[in-house]
């Protein structure tokens, strides 16, 4: 990306929920390895203090403060989001689903201990993400009726209508190839409603008003299927050091992707629309898009 003044404001949007995500997750980590205990504990440790590039976390960061938020203690619920990702990850390399030895520069949890420890850390993991947003709403002092609807928005974007619905699409999807409107609904599913909800419950933790959430709602939906869209792109045309996991994936695995579907720059030209979309519904609604547009921007242009 060209140093633009909306690039330095992503990059320093991700740099800083980088921080703020790896010194928490760090710390939880080193906790659970011990609560937990055994080689469980340690492959827990290993998968949650994995680096990423914390793009959920930075765009939950970016929509509480676009509602007024204004707490660092909206790390707690950034983390969260950032747990479920974590988690979803360590399944999604499993031999049982995508069979991949690298994932963010590093070998995998089951390649670095063993497939039962991994099955069994991603699993853990899944109430670990509950603990922290519930950590993270006492100390941003939420009502328990907020926490309750961040909990709902959350776990539901992670369910059988969300994440784990997607990624089942998906894993069929590797026998036969999909239409357009089908790998539309595998990407919102998969990768695209953990992502909506980082941006929804950006919005809830500073309490914004409702029209004020559904601009963030419709926002994430389009950025959430645009980072696909760019990721599909990626699997296609970066390098595996460039990813930190293997390129080609996508074409070894024969999945139905939008760069098989529309080609390379109709996979781009679509997520470049997307995101102008995401930032349209933002300005709709009335919702600051500075540094939330920043972050669309980034997304679709992103070379990692
Ligand atoms: C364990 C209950 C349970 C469910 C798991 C396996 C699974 C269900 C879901 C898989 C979802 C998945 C892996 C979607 C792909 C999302 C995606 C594009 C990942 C890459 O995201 P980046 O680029 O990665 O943000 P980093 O490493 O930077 O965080």
């Amino acid at each position: 990306m060209a140093e633009t003044a909306a690039g330095a404001k992503a990059t320093d949007l991700l740099l800083e929920a980088r921080e703020a995500i790896d010194t928490l997750l760090g710390d939880w980590s080193e906790r659970l390895g011990v609560e937990i205990g055994g080689r469980d504990g340690q492959a827990l440790a290993y998968a949650l203090r994995t680096p990423g590039k914390r793009v959920r976390a930075a765009l939950l960061l970016a929509a509480y403060r676009s509602v007024g938020g204004h707490s660092p203690g909206i790390a707690g619920i950034a983390a969260a989001v950032e747990t479920v990702h974590a988690y979803s990850l360590v399944h999604d390399d499993l031999p049982c689903m995508d069979d991949d030895d690298l994932r963010r520069g590093r070998p995998t949890t089951h390649r670095a201990f063993d497939v039962p420890s991994a099955t069994r850390a991603g699993y853990l993991l899944v109430p670990v993400a509950a603990r922290l947003l519930a950590v993270g709403a006492a100390e941003l002092d939420l009502s328990p009726a907020s926490l309750s609807r961040m909990a709902t928005e959350l776990f539901h974007a992670g369910g059988a209508e969300g994440m784990v619905g997607g990624q089942w699409l998906d894993l069929e999807a590797e026998r036969h190839a999909l239409s357009l409107s089908e790998l539309i609904g595998v990407h919102r599913g998969k990768t695209g409603a953990v992502i909506r909800a980082a941006c929804v419950l950006g919005g809830m933790a500073a309490e914004a008003e409702a029209d004020a959430l559904a601009g963030l709602t419709a926002f994430g939906e389009d950025i959430g299927l645009a980072f696909q869209i760019a990721d599909d792109v990626l699997d296609a045309t970066g390098t595996s050091e460039e990813l930190g996991k293997p390129a080609g994936r996508d074409a070894e695995l024969k999945k139905s992707t939008y760069v098989v579907l529309c080609g390379i720059d109709g996979a781009r030209r679509e997520a470049e629309r997307l995101a102008r979309s995401a930032v349209s519904h933002l300005d709709r609604a009335g919702v600051p898009s500075g540094a939330l547009g920043a972050l669309a921007g980034y997304i679709v242009t992103r070379s990692s």
